[in-house]
């Protein structure tokens, strides 16, 4: 180029360099590629600056034309690279997502069931027998005074079901209930007949052998009113053992004794043994709530009775499901609970 600065050959100069930039670009291979070009074409050491500054030298009427071509140069540069680098950049989001791709219709990740523990499953089942014949459910304290648990129930200070064998007491006073009768107790009390209630919950007792737990589940029934007979006492029993052991299963009762009942029951069912022989098998206590025992409460014996009857619950579940021992119930083992 002449010495001083030429419009014409400036121009042509600058079409060029746009010419030619729009083939460099075209021909770029990758983003990278896109973004040395940029700096190439466009930067302060380009040959298009260069002729920026030349414009310098122009007589002051030729520099409007000189700079509409070298903005025109630019811009036409500036769009070559932009289209390039957003269809790279297209390229580039395509094959991320293509790597990406989740299959929905791949199975979810199991989501462990949890269930009921069997032996909540035993207690609500027979809670509900008796919630249906319209007996409530109570309960009450797993630490008891000895009024509640012993006292009231007729059961003296020199009985053996007292000692402390059979009882955990407690270094401050009162013990761990021993059967959930307390709870029948504290109804009565608090209520006035007629009264259906049963009582569900822990109890404890020093006792430790395949079929005996130091706590264990019982659950208590009670039922006070006027002429309440040992006909209705064993009208409910029949419905719990037929609907728990199943419709025809054969059962009697058997005359005991417990302080707080009298006369007193045990039932039993007929049970068929692996060995092929048939077995009675004591399932439950129940009685006629000693007329003491509502005195105690401060209920009229001569106006009132009632029956009651106590059940182990681990023993319903133990027999209906041949569990062999009472441990499995509380060691938590998912192999065991993972049956019921
Ligand atoms: C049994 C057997 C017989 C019983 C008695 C009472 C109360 F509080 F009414 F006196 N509650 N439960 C009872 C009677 C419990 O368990 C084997």
């Amino acid at each position: 180029m002449a010495e001083e600065t030429d419009l014409q050959s400036l121009v042509t100069r600058m079409r060029e360099i746009a010419g030619s930039a729009r083939v460099r670009v075209a021909q770029a291979g990758d983003a990278q590629a896109v973004e040395d070009l940029r700096i190439a074409l466009l930067g302060k050491k380009s040959e298009l600056s260069g002729l920026l500054r030349l414009m310098g030298g122009l007589p002051a009427e030729q520099r409007p034309e000189a700079g509409k071509a070298a903005n025109e140069a630019k811009q036409e540069i500036s769009d070559a690279l932009e289209a390039r680098r957003s269809a790279f950049a297209a390229d580039e989001r395509r094959r991320r997502l293509a790597q990406e791709t989740l299959d929905v219709t791949l199975p979810g990740r199991p989501v462990p069931m949890g269930r009921r523990h069997p032996l909540t499953q035993t207690c609500d089942e027979i809670i509900a027998i008796f919630t249906e014949l319209g007996f409530e459910v109570a309960s009450g304290p797993d630490l008891e005074d000895e009024f509640h648990n012993f006292e009231a129930l007729n059961i003296p200070a020199n009985h053996p079901a007292r000692d402390m064998q059979d009882t955990f007491y407690l270094a401050e006073g009162g013990v761990l209930r021993t059967h959930t009768s307390p709870v029948q107790i504290r109804s009565m009390q608090s209520r006035r007949p007629p009264l259906a209630v049963i009582a569900p919950g822990r109890v404890y007792r020093c006792d430790a052998d395949l079929t005996h737990s130091p706590m264990f589940t019982q659950i208590e029934g009670l039922m006070v009113d006027e002429d309440v007979r040992m006909s209705d006492l064993k009208g409910i029993l029949e419905r719990l053992i037929h609907r728990y052991f199943g419709e025809d299963r054969p059962y009697r009762l058997r005359p005991s004794f417990f302080p707080f009942t009298e006369p007193s029951a045990e039932v039993d069912i007929l049970w068929h043994k692996d060995s092929g022989e048939d077995v009675w098998l004591e399932v439950l206590g129940a009685g006629m709530v000693h007329p003491a025992v509502l005195e105690n409460v401060g209920y009229d014996s001569q106006r009132l009775s009632g029956f009651a009857f106590g059940l182990g619950v681990e023993r319903f579940a133990m027999l209906k499901y041949g569990i062999p021992n009472i441990r499995l119930f509380y060691e938590n083992d998912l192999r065991f609970l993972r049956q019921f």
